[in-house]
């Protein structure tokens, strides 16, 4: 009986994610508010965002950096601030156990290759040089723009990468993979350090996002992921996205990717997703007991206001 009902409950869920995954259904109906705003309020771009929208609408991924994109401010003293974090000795103690954990093979969590830098608990401080950032105008004009609406503002992250051992098979995010997310959605990596060859870059399949050649290759179940083998990625595709400190990557990694294996450097990076308002994830962080948005941007305090009680959904397996 028990399993009747189990099985009753993990087709309706399938078939409600299934039709909320519908094209008419994602877009024409849960991301209607959000078009809406993004078509009624167009951003004015420079020709540096024009280009960059259209190049991750073609190949998935679009590269720039600080410079160019007149982010110099907020990104010295997002470093000023790693640097603080880096030399806590909490990080160092934390850095030194992983590090050895992976060196004697007693890596138990999937995760454990990524030290967390961030203090504390992911808290929305609208004045914390790293949100400055995300909720910048350029990086929300690419964002948006390629979304074609206003996006929602998920998550961040600051990690630093530790060094893998020789030989050592990858886990997790080092795997080709399709994120959960959403459907369609932009993780933008900001590279704090110079990020080469043995400091695990980021790796994309260009045009594995939506309307790109490589879309059929391991599709997400939303949702769901998915996860894809090594052999079987086109490699006339790949990118391998080193670069220098300061490095921007604007990637909708609904797409296949993968990344953090690092062989002898670390790559600290910076991360913030986005993703549109039609996403089933929760949030990852908290709001200060004080948030305001009285004085902020319509566009900022749309993408930063969020359920913050949604839960993750039940990834229901049939069988
Ligand atoms: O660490 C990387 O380069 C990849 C991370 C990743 O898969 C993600 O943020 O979705
Ligand atoms: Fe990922």
């Amino acid at each position: 009986m028990k399993s009747v009902i189990k099985k009753i409950i993990s087709r309706s869920a399938l078939a409600y994610h299934s039709l909320r995954a519908k094209k008419i259904i994602w877009w024409s109906v849960l991301n209607r508010r959000g078009r809406n705003r993004f078509n009624k309020y167009p951003p004015t771009l420079t020709e540096i965002e024009k280009k960059l929208i259209s190049e991750i609408n073609s190949r998935g991924i679009a590269v720039s950096n600080i410079s160019a994109l007149g982010l110099e401010k907020e990104f010295k003293t997002l470093q000023d601030f790693v640097q603080k974090r880096w030399v806590d000795a909490d990080v160092k103690v934390r850095y030194d156990s992983r590090h050895a954990a992976l060196r004697d093979g007693r890596l138990v969590s999937k995760d454990l290759f990524l030290i967390n830098l961030w203090e504390g608990k992911c808290v929305l401080d609208l004045t914390h040089p790293a949100i400055e950032f995300s909720l910048s105008h350029p990086i929300l004009n690419v964002v948006n723009s390629y979304l074609h609406l206003w996006a929602k503002f998920r998550d961040w992250r600051l990690q630093v990468t530790v060094p893998m051992p020789a030989g050592e098979r990858e886990y997790a995010s080092q795997r080709w993979h399709r994120d959960p997310e959403d459907q369609k959605l932009v993780k933008v990596f900001l590279y704090l350090n110079d990020v080469d060859e043995d400091a695990g870059p980021f790796t994309y399949l260009a045009e594995s996002h939506e309307g790109g050649k490589w879309r059929h290759l391991f599709p997400q179940k939303p949702p769901s992921g998915s996860a894809g083998n090594d052999s079987d990625i086109p490699k006339e595709d790949i990118v391998v996205l080193t670069g220098k400190a300061g490095t921007v990557i604007f990637c909708d990694t609904s797409g296949l990717h993968r990344g953090g294996y690092a062989r002898k450097n670390n790559r600290f990076m910076y991360t913030s997703i986005f993703t549109t308002p039609a996403s089933v994830w929760p949030i990852n962080f908290v709001y200060p007991q004080t948030f305001r948005t009285n004085n902020i941007e319509p566009r900022i305090h749309w993408a930063v206001s969020n359920n913050a009680k949604q839960k993750k959904p039940k990834l229901h397996k049939l069988g």
